[in-house]
């Protein structure tokens, strides 16, 4: 019999005015990593990195849910919990989902004492249940020629007839690497040689750090993408994308990003192709505030919104809100042709929330900056910016006041943003309580978290710093 989601700490959850609430996340306790994406005879399947005990990382299961549309969730029964004596006795850690010719089936890191493995399950009665492979672990021991600091996580794809699979590594004085295997079976397994490895010492284009957690591996366009979250000395870091060409079972990147400029807010994301071939992908929304805050309050950790992958003009991975989430829109406002006076901020009146869409068309003066409050006090003592500064061609989410409780995360993102001639600033924003979820041209995000105190920082407002800004339009959504 599988546990089932512990739901004793409800009362604490249910009244945290923080609790996201169009975002998927457990009835309680702990999530982490989006696991096993795909879906099914039609139906979106997400299981995901959680703990029933409790709002902190610790004896890891597999959570379920289902979706027809990708936002609106169902919770299913626990899929995988650690079973004693087994390579997975303290925790089932990271992995996908493959369709083995008709059997749903699972590749995940088996933690036991500190150590992970590749460990296999299988279902038959539709994804509900699962039941290990006795002969776990599938792959038991990295390859005696590399000297690896970690060892974990899975990407699973089928070529010319047989079965792939990535592991997250760090090779010792070198850098990330995603090592590949082949296999007939999925149970029997040859490693080949690293799919492509970092360079721990090189700063640019970005640092990709000791250790690779979470390799993802798939084509985009005409070209190949690994997705990986950098993870070094026991710190997460980033998500990030490297792109290139596939030759001879290697990836050469010729270009590597952030996948999301709110760092480790966004992290161990996840991708699948659904069928109408579009590349969608999820990521675990950590947590600004405490540990002692988060198990006060019973929960831990958002899936984020599910996006769109498509590669932008320059070679990189840009990600777009699942026009699916349009369901989620209720009492519409709209704010048109507006001039922002240099160094004003104009609350715009009947939008105000903290479940909210906002679609902002901006022009800024050439020098100036311009952008949105959200979670604006009337007094201003709390607020969030979020801003283009057209100098340094720059988004920002400034968190300085988003606050007034200073044991939260207050420190800002920022991302590189280069308009072309004439092109305005689209911020597309989704605020869902203490989560922020902001698209910018089509091109970057930045997903960050902010935990206002007081009740009344629901207000949005427009600004211009440096120079007056024209709003074009401003779309204004509650979201339910
Ligand atoms: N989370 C999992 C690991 C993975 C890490 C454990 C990334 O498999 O490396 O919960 O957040």
């Amino acid at each position: 019999m599988n546990p089932q989601y512990e739901t004793d700490r409800e009362e604490p959850v249910a009244s945290d005015p923080l609790r996201p609430r169009y975002h998927f996340l457990p009835p309680a306790n702990w999530l982490n990593d989006p696991n096993g994406l795909i879906q099914w005879n039609g139906t979106y399947h997400m299981f995901y990195q959680y703990n029933p005990h409790g709002a902190f990382h610790g004896t890891i299961h597999w959570g379920h849910a289902v979706s027809p549309d990708l936002v609106h969730w169902r919770h299913l029964p626990i899929a995988l919990a650690p079973t004693p004596g087994t390579p997975d006795e303290d925790g089932c850690w990271s992995g996908g989902a493959v369709d083995d010719d008709g059997v749903p089936t699972l590749i995940y890191s088996g933690n036991r004492q500190g150590v992970q493995r590749a460990c296999l399950a299988t279902s038959v009665d539709g994804l509900l249940t699962w039941q290990k492979y006795a002969g776990n672990p599938i792959i038991p021991a990295p390859p005696t020629d590399l000297d690896l600091v970690a060892y974990r996580d899975h990407s699973v794809w089928r070529e010319d007839g047989l079965w792939y699979q990535l592991m997250g590594a760090g090779i010792q004085g070198r850098g990330g690497a995603a090592l590949l295997y082949r296999s007939a079976t999925l149970r029997e397994w040859e490693y080949l040689h690293p799919l492509c490895v970092g360079d721990i010492h090189s700063y640019t284009p970005l640092w990709t750090g000791g250790m690779w957690e979470c390799p993802d591996f798939f084509a985009l366009g005409d070209r190949h993408v690994l997705s990986v979250s950098v993870w070094h000395q026991e710190q997460l870091y980033y998500s990030i994308a490297m792109v290139g060409a596939y030759q001879n079972y290697q990836l050469v990147p010729n270009v590597v990003h952030k996948l999301d400029y709110g760092d480790r807010y966004f992290y161990a994301p996840q991708s699948f192709t659904d069928t109408q071939g579009r590349r969608i992908m999820f990521g675990w929304i950590y947590e600004g505030r405490t540990s002692d805050a988060q198990m006060a309050r019973g929960w831990s950790g958002v899936m984020s919104l599910p996006r769109i992958l498509s590669l932008g003009p320059d070679g990189q991975v840009c990600m777009q809100p699942a026009p699916e989430l349009m369901a989620l829109r209720s009492e519409h406002i709209q704010h048109r042709a507006i001039e922002v006076a240099a160094n004003q901020a104009l609350v715009l009146p009947n939008v105000s929330g903290d479940a909210l869409e906002l679609q902002a068309e901006l022009v800024p003066a050439a020098d100036g900056c311009c952008g949105v409050l959200v979670r604006h006090a009337p007094d201003s003592t709390e607020q969030t910016r979020i801003l283009y500064n057209a100098a340094a061609q720059q988004v920002i989410v400034d968190r300085a006041r988003a606050s007034l409780d200073q044991s939260t995360d207050h420190t800002a993102h920022t991302a590189p943003l280069q308009r072309g001639p004439g092109e305005p600033v689209r911020f597309h924003i989704f605020l869902d309580r203490s989560v922020l979820e902001v698209f910018v041209n089509g091109r970057i995000s930045i997903t960050t978290r902010i935990y206002p105190t007081r009740p009344d920082s629901l207000g949005v407002a427009v600004f211009a710093e440096r120079g007056a800004t024209q709003l074009l339009q401003l779309d204004a959504w509650q979201l339910q």
